[in-house]
């Protein structure tokens, strides 16, 4: 007879239900949509063919050691037992530690490492802490650290987010997101192919996208794309936020009752009207005030943003303009507004004071602890070869390929003494290091959906037993750090718990918030607890965490910190560029999920065998370039070779590629190996000036390139 369990995806936002069921021998035959789960979300077809993974003989199931020196592209790993490879690893790093600091230890964190494992994610801190680095890094300052950063300065945590209340609002207007395509991001919507933005148009509201293609998610029955130019979305928020105000449309009982610095703000957007932006964001002047007038209109509107604007070079602006809209116009905490949603845990950490941190390229600023206020990644290369960092420990992430600067990230491995990867496979990163660790996928441990918790337009958490036992040598993350601790003579949770139930006592623990036990969640209804949604104006109480209570309309490290300047003096660079100026901009598809699932060969059909450059009609015409002939892209960053794809959707002078791709040196995975497609992020600027200023992001959108035939070939210096 087959077998059913409860689990989850957790491969991005929704955490979608599953149903896997199974062979008499206990084998996972299949994982099915659970199409019963009260959220009413089904799954999509990359979790659905996530066995694929699991499976994948390409898999790692031993740890690896390098045998060759890294300067030799080719890896030449032999299989090695978990106890010589941490014995080695951990005198090693004990070595690095003694002899030059904590701090020559960074660590880097992926996505997967990060959403996908709670306990894996829970072990991290006592892990960096008992290491005792600084030195942290992660893809969060490629993805959304502006926001979080963001919110501590608004609100005074980097915990509070709100999210947009789209199952009830009137009016949507979304930036710099394709939801149909990622399934959202930092809101979690259960996946119902965007249901319920069409629900907004079917009971009588509005959606309007704003974005420089005309997205998969804008369509007749959703709502309409302003194409707006890449990396001009401050400007045109700004000309919202003074059309809001010159129309009367601020709401000054909340903002004198919640706001501060308000009078800043209006300072700092004043000079930025419809008028003066419009040719710099490529929209009508008479369209932002359209906007505007459509947000004041509406009984409730909601603004929301995502990697468009967040991997910007302003990603910190057009997040604190965005706030401030839904702010002033009173729909912060209005139903069909931006509100947070309840969770099992509901505690927001103050930032707290922000610790100097010297370096051979400069002074970061994070707390001590860093908490979620990481490093920017794209530095990462220069303090490799600069010698601050000697050991570095890539725990299931791609640095390589999903950060800037692949080139000089390489060149830089070469200085280090020692680097380790974590991960799923033998990938790019993995190529590089000296040792490459198993690590377990999502069906071989335990888990709860908390992650999501707190952005969750639907509040709930599941949970879910581990489907199969670890296979072969794979280990969880948190055993991983735990059993390197110990390597490094360092107190470990090992310790005390040798049978390694820590995850089953962390989950226990965490669930006890919600008053369940693991054996109480097995017995509810698809092992779902439901959230019971405080009213929306709730957050007024919980989630202001400032000592005084309010909302910094204007937060003063803004202005010391240079983004005012920053703001003007980009206006000024934008006003004079080239109209015949390419800008890339990141394209995600279905078909690959950040630099993983690039091994799954149904993943890689058509154009998906290539990672091509889309370029409007109208810029191929212009540079006599057809389908289908190759080209080579470049900046002063970097060249990349690639196939151009006519692409109408998008607007003029802008091109977009997919990142991710650039598996030509990644050998331990064959399919991917096969059809590498190009490394899109070898155009990526990582010059300090480059960085964000306060939140560390990489600016990844709307990078000046250019386009020629390759048979015009430039050599670069
Ligand atoms: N140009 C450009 N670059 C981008 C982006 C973009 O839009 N444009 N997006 C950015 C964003 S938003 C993000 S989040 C980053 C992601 O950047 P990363 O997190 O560095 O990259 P991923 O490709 O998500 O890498 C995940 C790695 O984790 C491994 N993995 C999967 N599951 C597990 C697991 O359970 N355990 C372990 N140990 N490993 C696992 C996978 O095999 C893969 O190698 O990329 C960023 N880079
Ligand atoms: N299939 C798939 N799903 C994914 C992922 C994946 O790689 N593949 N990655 C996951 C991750 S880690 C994340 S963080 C989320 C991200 O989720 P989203 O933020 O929704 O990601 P994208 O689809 O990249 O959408 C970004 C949009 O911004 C637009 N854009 C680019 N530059 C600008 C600009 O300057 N201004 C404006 N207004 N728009 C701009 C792009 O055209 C694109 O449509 O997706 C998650 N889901
Ligand atoms: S939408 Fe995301 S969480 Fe849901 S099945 Fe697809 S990959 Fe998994
Ligand atoms: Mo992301």
């Amino acid at each position: 007879m087959t077998q059913k369990k409860h689990t989850f995806c957790r491969i991005c936002e929704p955490n979608c239900p599953l149903i896997a069921t199974f062979d008499g021998d206990g084998k996972i035959k299949e994982l099915l949509p659970n199409r019963n789960h009260p959220s009413g979300g089904v799954a999509c077809h990359k979790g659905l063919s996530f066995l694929d993974v699991h499976h994948d003989s390409d898999r790692l199931d031993q740890p690896l050691r390098r045998v060759n020196a890294r300067t030799e592209g080719m890896g030449d790993f032999v299989n090695t037992d978990w106890d010589s490879a941490m014995s080695d690893i951990g005198a090693r790093l004990a070595g690095v530690r003694e002899a030059h600091g904590p701090n020559a230890i960074a660590i880097y964190y992926g996505n997967a490492f990060s959403c996908g494992n709670v306990s894996a994610l829970f072990a991290f801190e006592p892990f960096r802490a008992s290491i005792g680095t600084r030195m942290l890094f992660s893809g969060i300052t490629q993805d959304t650290q502006n926001k979080m950063i963001g919110a501590a300065h608004l609100y005074g945590s980097m915990g509070v987010g709100f999210v947009p209340d789209i199952r009830n609002t009137d009016y949507f207007l979304c930036l710099g997101a394709n939801p149909r395509i990622s399934r959202w991001t930092y809101v979690s919507v259960p996946n119902d192919d965007l249901q319920m933005v069409r629900d907004i148009r079917k009971r009588g509201g509005k959606v309007q996208f704003v974005n420089p293609r005309l997205i998969e998610s804008s369509t007749e029955e959703t709502g309409p794309t302003l194409r707006i130019k890449p990396g001009t979305d401050a400007y045109f928020l700004a000309a919202l936020l003074n059309t809001i105000k010159l129309e009367g449309g601020v709401d000054t009982d909340l903002v004198n009752r919640y706001g501060k610095n308000v009078d800043a703000l209006w300072g700092f957007v004043g000079a930025y009207t419809a008028e003066r932006v419009s040719p710099v964001t490529g929209v009508d002047a008479d369209d932002i005030r359209r906007v505007a007038l459509d947000i004041l209109a509406a009984p409730s509107a909601a603004v929301y943003m995502a990697t468009g604007l967040n991997q910007s070079r302003q990603g910190v602006v057009c997040y604190w303009l965005v706030e401030m809209i839904n702010f002033v116009t009173g729909n912060l905490g209005r139903q069909g507004g931006t509100y947070r949603p309840s969770a099992l845990v509901e505690q927001f950490e103050p930032l707290g004071e922000l610790e100097p941190l010297d370096t051979s390229i400069g002074t970061f600023k994070t707390p001590n602890p860093p908490g979620y206020y990481h490093l920017p990644a794209a530095a990462l290369p220069r303090l490799m070869e600069n010698g601050d960092i000697k050991a570095l420990i890539v725990l299931g992430g791609n640095p390589r390929l999903t950060v800037g600067g692949e080139g000089a990230f390489r060149a830089a491995c070469n200085n280090l003494d020692l680097m380790v990867s974590f991960d799923l496979f033998r990938q790019a990163t993995g190529e590089l290091s000296d040792y490459i660790l198993p690590s377990t996928d999502w069906l071989e441990h335990p888990d709860i959906s908390l992650l999501p918790n707190g952005f969750q337009v639907f509040p709930h958490v599941q949970y879910t037993d581990a489907m199969v036992a670890p296979h072969a040598d794979r280990r969880d993350g948190w055993w991983v750090m735990n059993r390197l601790l110990q390597a490094m003579g360092e107190p470990s949770a090992l310790d005390a718990n040798p049978q390694a139930t820590y995850a089953e006592e962390l989950i226990a623990g965490m669930l006890m918030a919600g008053g369940q036990t693991v054996e109480s969640m097995r017995e509810q209804p698809d092992q779902t607890m439901l959230i019971e949604q405080a009213p929306h104006d709730a957050l007024f109480d919980k989630c202001l965490v400032h000592t005084d209570g309010k909302i910094d309309c204007c937060p003063d490290a803004f202005r010391t910190r240079g983004l005012f300047e920053r703001f003007d003096a980009i206006f000024s660079e934008l006003e004079a560029e080239d109209e015949s100026q390419l800008k890339l901009i990141s394209l995600r598809t279905r078909y690959m999920h950040n630099s993983w699932l690039a091994n799954n060969p149904k993943l890689r059909r058509g154009t998906q065998s290539t990672n091509p450059l889309h370029v409007s009609p109208a810029d191929a015409k212009e540079r006599g370039l057809f389908d289908g002939d190759q080209v080579q892209v470049f900046n002063k960053h970097g060249s990349v070779d690639a196939e151009v794809l006519i692409d109408s959707d998008l607007r003029r002078g802008v091109v977009a590629m997919t990142h991710g791709y650039g598996n030509q040196d990644s050998f331990g995975i064959r399919v991917a190996n096969r059809k590498p497609g190009a490394n899109c992020n070898v155009l990526m600027p990582i010059e300090e000036e480059d960085i964000e200023p306060i939140s560390y992001m990489s600016w990844m959108t709307a990078v000046p390139v250019e386009v020629v035939s390759a048979t015009n070939h430039k050599v670069l210096p």
